[in-house]
């Protein structure tokens, strides 16, 4: 009995990996959930291995070069003849203690290559292997008497994870490091941290290595710390009237597998384990010129950088890569309708495959939706003529989202596009902050530095920064482009022509190489812009996009401090490079202890030509954070991001001539046109 049921799964598993394995339309699709299945059959049946002695750590869409893609898609508009370039995977596993590269053809069927890996640091963590290890302080004894020393009961510590960085070592084993902390009586574990307590485990091993319990300080009480809404005592508010956008002829867009078209606009959202939500193909219809005309064709986060400011044993560590070494898209969570999306959005779901190589589904990871919140696109009141004019349009974008919780944070990532072309990337931070226990109980006794803002009793908020890196292949109107900064400049008017001092005027400069290309912001007044050196408008300026930034910081750990050296990405706010395929992950491809050997800092020192070529903007948003009362115990959004902006791209306002959508008029709304 138990034979036949395993000979019919293994028929099943058999037969669902060769039908369905081709069921992509687009080239850029994410792998689905047969695809999965192909590739761990593949990969399982070279290795032989029962699923704990190879992992996979990593199972992404190999992208098919760009030229393919490209002439993919311009054959597909012509002649609607869909050639599809061949499907492959990237897996990256660990096996006996290395990391394999292996490549899987899945038209074929078959391995392409496998590279065993031998430089520094290690793939993203899985969920699994974090979640087994996790468990194991509660087999160990040092850690059972630690808990009871402290008076709690185990029932209520729960362990997370936390990546361990690189402090100089010359030889290291993947490990992570856990951190416990109490539930009784509060839903908010992370504001009620077991101070002092360090767990080291083996990833590869999965047993604890070295165990630390260096003072006790007392656990914040629950007190304060609940955020669930069932567990509220009054008195409440404030008091929120309902709200929503009516549609009453429905959406605006067209969702088809994961192509999306909106009013002038057509891109592609596909998912990645490690990026989230990756934008491809992004073209805009230009009313003029009577086409689409490409903008981006591909965007996404690449690195997401958070280093904490406390140097002391139990948090020196922590300098995550929150992309590289724990995966935005896997730490995607599910939407919730109606809360994280409004009444009138879309879903669509993703896939990603845990260590064992099965797929895993994240139903409503990312939405889409119109938005329409009171704005104004543009206006004018013309008072000056006998019959006064006013004209306004009403601002409708859409938007793409999806949120990432790692750990304590959760990540609001909105890609916004809007009709005047711009397209708008939004960030917007919540979630629980990165708390420490301490005696403190009023800051008048703090004489040390505390690392961060007292919040309350025994807790305190640490320092911290978030930078997120995102990589954008802008393609304006073709591949071959230039970037181009725009410097404003003072001139002091010398002879008597004027009677003013001074007036700016801008000094264009055209990066030749990478170095003119790594840039501070806000340190002078410049325009930066992707242009088309080879695309005109009949007025005779270059076509581009401009890049409008919104939230950046620059980093303060010195340069030569391990974290930074890893985090180098960060130490420009824009650096341009030429396209290369392989140049994907800012804080490189191992990113977890890794020794900052790959990143884009690096890359960008060989100082390639950049002109008139094939080229990548890498933009970093970043946010120093000192953490105040507010953001306790639970954080309200806090938001940036920054725009990419048509710049003499369009002859004129695109915007021009678009009608005004039919905005409803509620019952009770009486006002006077
Ligand atoms: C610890 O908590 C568990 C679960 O709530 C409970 O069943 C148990 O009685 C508690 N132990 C002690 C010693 O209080
Ligand atoms: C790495 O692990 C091996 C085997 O568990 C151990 O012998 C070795 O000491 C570890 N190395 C380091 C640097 O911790
Ligand atoms: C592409 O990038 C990789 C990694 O940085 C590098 O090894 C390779 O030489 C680059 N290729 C070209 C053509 O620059
Ligand atoms: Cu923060």
């Amino acid at each position: 009995m138990k034979l036949l049921l395993f000979l019919f799964l293994i028929t099943l598993f058999f037969f669902s990996c060769t039908t369905s394995a081709s069921t992509y339309q687009h080239p850029l699709d994410p792998l689905n959930p047969s695809e999965f299945k192909l590739v761990r059959g593949i990969v399982q049946k070279t290795y032989e291995a029962s699923p704990p002695s190879l992992t996979f750590q990593y199972i992404g869409l190999d992208e098919p070069d760009k030229a393919l893609v490209l002439s993919w898609q311009s054959s597909n508009a012509k002649t609607k003849a869909k050639t599809l370039p061949p499907r492959r995977a990237l897996v990256i596993a660990r096996f006996k203690k290395h990391s394999l590269e292996i490549t899987v053809d899945l038209s074929k069927r078959s391995i392409v290559s496998t590279k065993v890996y031998t430089g520094q640091g290690f793939p993203m963590m899985t969920f699994d292997e974090q979640d087994f290890v996790s468990a194991l302080p509660f087999k160990y004894q040092p850690f059972i008497e630690s808990v009871h020393k402290r008076g709690l009961n185990i029932s209520h510590v729960v362990c997370t994870t936390a990546s361990v960085g690189w402090y100089g070592e010359i030889k290291s084993n993947r490990t992570l490091k856990l951190q416990c902390f109490y539930t009784q009586g509060s839903s908010n574990l992370f504001a009620r941290p077991l101070q002092g307590i360090t767990v080291v485990a083996d990833l590869d091993e999965r047993k604890i290595v070295e165990y630390f319990d260096r003072f006790n300080i007392p656990v914040p009480k629950a007190e304060g710390t609940e955020y669930v809404a069932t567990k509220q005592k009054p008195p409440f508010g404030p008091t929120l009237m309902g709200a929503a956008f009516v549609q009453p002829n429905g959406p605006g867009f067209k969702i088809d597998g994961h192509s999306i078209s909106w009013a002038n606009w057509e891109f592609h959202v596909g998912y990645d384990i490690r990026a989230g939500p990756m934008i491809s193909l992004a073209s805009i219809y230009d009313l003029q010129q009577q086409r689409y005309r490409r903008v981006l064709y591909r965007g996404y986060i690449s690195e997401f950088f958070v280093p904490y400011m406390d140097p002391t044993e139990n948090w020196y560590f922590k300098t995550f890569l929150d992309s590289g070494e724990f995966g935005l898209g896997q730490s995607i969570v599910s939407l919730e309708p109606l809360a994280d999306c409004p009444a009138n959005a879309a879903y669509l779901d993703a896939y990603f495959a845990g260590e064992d190589g099965v797929p895993v589904k994240i139903g409503n990871a990312i939405c889409v939706f119109e938005k329409y919140a009171g704005d104004i696109m543009w206006r004018h009141t013309e008072l000056e003529l006998h019959d006064e004019i006013r004209e306004v349009r009403p601002q409708v974008s859409l938007v793409v989202r999806s949120v990432s919780t790692v750990g304590n944070y959760d990540y609001i990532i909105d890609w916004e596009f809007k009709p005047s072309g711009s397209i708008k990337m939004g960030v917007g931070l919540t979630g629980i902050l990165g708390m420490k226990g301490t005696s403190y109980t009023h800051v008048d006794q703090i004489k040390e530095d505390a690392f961060g803002t007292l919040l309350a009793d025994n807790t305190i908020g640490v320092h911290h920064d978030h930078y997120l890196t995102y990589h954008l292949d802008l393609d304006i109107d073709g591949e071959a482009n230039s970037f181009v900064k725009t410097n404003l400049e003072t001139v002091r008017v010398r002879d008597q022509s004027s009677p003013r001092k001074s007036y700016w005027t801008v000094v264009p400069e055209t990066a030749k190489t990478e170095a003119d290309a790594r840039i501070n912001l806000g340190l002078k007044a410049s325009e930066l812009a992707i242009v088309n050196p080879n695309k005109q408008t009949k007025a005779g300026n270059k076509m581009g996009y401009r890049l409008v930034p919104g939230t950046v910081a620059h980093p303060l750990l010195l340069t030569d401090d391990y974290p930074q050296i890893r985090g180098a990405f960060t130490n420009y706010n824009v650096f341009v490079t030429p396209y290369n395929k392989s140049e994907k992950w800012a804080g490189g491809l191992y990113a977890d202890q890794s020794r900052g050997e790959d990143t884009l800092a690096v890359w960008s020192l060989r100082n390639r030509c950049i002109e008139n070529k094939d080229i990548v903007l890498w933009h970093t948003v970043g946010i120093h954070h000192v953490p105040c009362q507010e953001d306790y115990p639970i954080m309200p959004t806090l938001s940036g991001g920054f725009e990419l902006r048509p710049t003499n791209f369009f002859e004129r306002n695109p915007v021009l001539k678009s009608k005004r959508p039919k905005l409803v008029r509620f019952p009770k709304c009486n006002s006077q046109p």
